[in-house]
C-alpha cells in the first residue's frame, strides 16, 4: 500500500526524462520555447516545442508513435500526432490562467495539469 506510489512515480519521471530533456527552470523554459523572443509563449510556440518529444520518438515519422516506432510501454495506446497535439492545446489553454492568450514565466511554472 505504501509502495504503490512511489513505484509509480519512479516510472511517471523516468518516462518524463526519456520523453524530453526538460529546462529546469520556469526562466529556461520561457526561453528554450520563446522563439520569436518576445517573453512570452504563444499557443504556437507552445505546441511546437512541446511536440519535440513525440516527434524524436516517432521514428518512422508516419505522425503515429505506436509499436513500429520501438518497443512501448506496456498498457500503452498508440498516439497519433493530431490528438497529442489537440491535447497540448487544451493544456495551454489551462496554463493561461489570466486568459491574455500567451503563458508567461509564472503561467509555466505551474505544476502540470
Ligand atoms: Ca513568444
Ligand atoms: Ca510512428
Amino acid at each position: 500500500m505504501t509502495r504503490l506510489p512511489l513505484a509509480l512515480a519512479t516510472v511517471l519521471l523516468s518516462s518524463v526524462v526519456a520523453a524530453q530533456d526538460y529546462p529546469r527552470t520556469p526562466a529556461e523554459y520561457l526561453r528554450w520555447m520563446d522563439t520569436n523572443g518576445d517573453g512570452r509563449i504563444d499557443e504556437t510556440e507552445y505546441v511546437r516545442y512541446m511536440s519535440q518529444g513525440f516527434l524524436r520518438m516517432d521514428v518512422n515519422g508516419d505522425g503515429v508513435l505506436d509499436a513500429d516506432d520501438g518497443p512501448m510501454r506496456p498498457g500503452t495506446r498508440p498516439t497519433r500526432l493530431d490528438q497529442f497535439q489537440r491535447n497540448l492545446i487544451q493544456q495551454f489553454h489551462k496554463l493561461d490562467r489570466n486568459h491574455d492568450g500567451v503563458l508567461n514565466a509564472k503561467e509555466l511554472a505551474q505544476p502540470p495539469m
